[in-house]
C-alpha cells in the first residue's frame, strides 16, 4: 500500500511510534510517505520505500499564529495526488486528525477518496485535547476518522469518558523492535557511567510536569541512601532545571548525570539496572517498554496504561502516583539481591516480547484494510 504518515517529528512517544511504524511498514513492502514539518528524529535513513515531504509555512507579518493546519492539509492534498497515496495514518489528534479530515474533504471534491486512520496517543486526549478551546474540534475529528485506534485500553476508556464519541475505537498497543534492544554489544561501556559497585537507575522523558521529575529525584535519594547508585536522566524539558537544582540541594550532583536528548537509548539501557517512571498520566509508557525490552525492570506509577505494560511483581512494580516511599522500597527489593535482579531482568524482557513488532504491526495493517473497506 502507499501510506501517508503524519506525526510530530520531535522527541516524544507519538513521533517515535509513528516513525518506527513507518520504517517497519516500508520493510514489509509498503511505500511510506512521512508528511510533517521536519524529518522525524528517529528517521535516520531514507530508503527506497520511505519518503519525507516537508510542510513549510510561509511567514506573514499579519499572522500572530502561523496556520499550520492549513499548510498541512494543502500539502496532504498535493502529496496524495502526486504519489497516489492510498491511506492516511495520522498520529496525535491535534491538529493532525483535523487537518487530515480537511484534506480528505478537499480530495473528495476531485473524486479522490482517502481513508484516514487516527491514532490517539495520550496527551492529545488526557491533557491538551479536552481543553474547552480544543474539545469540539478534537471530538469532531475523532468521530469523522474512518478508523480510530488508541494505544491502550486505558486511553480508549479515557477517550470515551472525556469526549462525546460516536465512533468505534480499536486498541492497538505500542510495539518494540526486540532485536534492536537485544544487546549484542560486547561492551556496554558501563564503566563510563558508574563504579562497578554502583547500580545504575535510568529515567527517560521529555521532562514535562506530567512526568513528576521531583518524584524521580526523591526515589533516587532514598535508593542512594541505602546502596551505591547513579541516576541517569535522559531527555530535555521544562523540569530539567529544577531537577538540577534538586540534585545540588540534596548533595547528589556527583551521582546524577544529565545526558540530554539521545538517539542511543538502546546503548544507555544496555548498562541500566532499573528504570523509573513516576508519571502523573501515561497512556502507555513507551519508554518503560523500551527499558523492559532491554531487560531493565521498571518501577513506575500505576497511572493510565502503565499497568497494561509493566506487570506488577513480574517486570517491575507499580505504586500509587507520588508514593515515593513505596517506589524506593520496591526498587531496593530488586536491586539488593542479585538473583532477584536477574529474575526481574528476564521477566521484563518476556513481558516486553508480547509487544513485538511482529505481533503489533499486522494489527495496523488490518486497520488500513478496515478503513479502506469503509470508504469504498
Ligand atoms: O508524554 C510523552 O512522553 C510524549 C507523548 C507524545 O505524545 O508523544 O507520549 C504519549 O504517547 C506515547 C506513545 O504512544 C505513550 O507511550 C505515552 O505514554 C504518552 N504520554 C502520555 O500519555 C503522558
Amino acid at each position: 500500500m502507499r501510506i501517508g504518515i503524519v506525526c510530530y517529528p520531535t522527541w516524544g512517544g507519538s513521533g517515535v511510534v509513528a516513525t518506527e511504524l513507518g520504517i517497519e511498514l516500508a520493510e514489509r513492502g509498503h511505500e511510506v510517505h512521512f508528511i510533517t514539518y521536519k524529518q522525524p528524529v528517529r528517521l535516520e535513513l531514507l530508503s527506497r520505500n520511505i519518503h519525507f515531504h516537508e510542510v513549510s509555512i510561509p511567514q506573514y507579518p499579519l499572522f500572530q499564529y502561523q496556520p499550520y493546519e492549513l499548510a498541512l492539509s494543502s500539502k496532504l492534498v498535493d502529496m496524495v495526488k502526486l504519489y497516489k497515496i492510498e491511506i492516511l495514518h495520522v498520529h496525535y489528534a491535534i491538529p493532525h486528525a483535523y487537518a487530515g479530515y480537511m484534506a480528505k474533504k478537499m480530495l473528495e471534491t476531485e473524486g479522490i477518496f482517502l481513508p484516514m486512520v487516527t491514532t490517539l496517543h495520550g496527551t492529545d486526549i488526557t491533557l491538551v485535547g479536552n481543553h474547552p478551546f480544543y474539545k469540539p474540534a478534537v471530538t469532531f475529528s475523532i468521530n469523522k476518522s474512518d478508523v480510530v485506534t488508541a494505544v491502550s485500553q486505558s486511553l480508549k476508556d479515557d477517550t470515551l469518558r472525556l469526549f462525546d464519541i460516536t465512533n468505534e475505537i480499536d486498541v492497538v498497543p505500542n510495539f518494540i523492535d526486540l532485536e534492536k534492544f537485544n544487546h549484542t554489544f560486547t561492551d556496554c561501556q558501563r564503566e563510563m557511567m558508574a563504579e562497578p559497585e554502583e547500580k545504575i537507575i535510568t529515567h527517560i522523558s521529555n521532562m514535562r510536569p506530567v512526568k513528576r521529575i521531583p518524584d524521580i529525584m526523591e526515589v533516587f535519594d532514598r535508593i542512594h541512601s541505602k546502596i551505591p547508585a547513579k541516576l541517569i536522566l535522559v531527555g530535555d524539558g521544562p523540569e530539567k532545571v529544577s531537577a538540577e537544582k534538586m540534585a545540588r540541594e540534596k548533595g547528589l550532583e556527583e551521582k546524577v548525570i544529565f545526558l540530554g536528548n539521545s538517539s542511543e537509548i538502546d546503548k544507555i539501557l544496555c548498562f541500566s539496572d532499573l528504570f523509573l517512571l513516576t508519571s502523573e498520566k501515561e497512556s502507555f509508557g513507551l519508554a518503560a517498554l523500551e527499558a523492559m525490552a532491554s531487560g531493565v525492570p521498571v518501577i513506575s506509577s500505576n497511572t493510565g496504561g502503565l499497568p497494561e505494560v509493566n506487570k506488577h511483581g513480574v517486570s517491575g512494580f507499580l505504586s500509587a502516583i507520588g508514593d515515593v516511599e513505596d517506589m524506593a522500597s520496591n526498587a531496593l527489593k530488586i536491586l539488593t539481591d542479585p538473583d532477584t535482579l536477574q529474575k526481574f531482568k528476564k521477566q521484563a524482557r518476556e513481558v516486553a516480547s508480547k509487544f513485538s513488532t511482529q505481533n503489533i504491526v499486522p494489527l495496523y495493517e488490518a486497520t488500513y484494510e478496515k478503513a479502506t473497506r469503509k470508504v469504498y
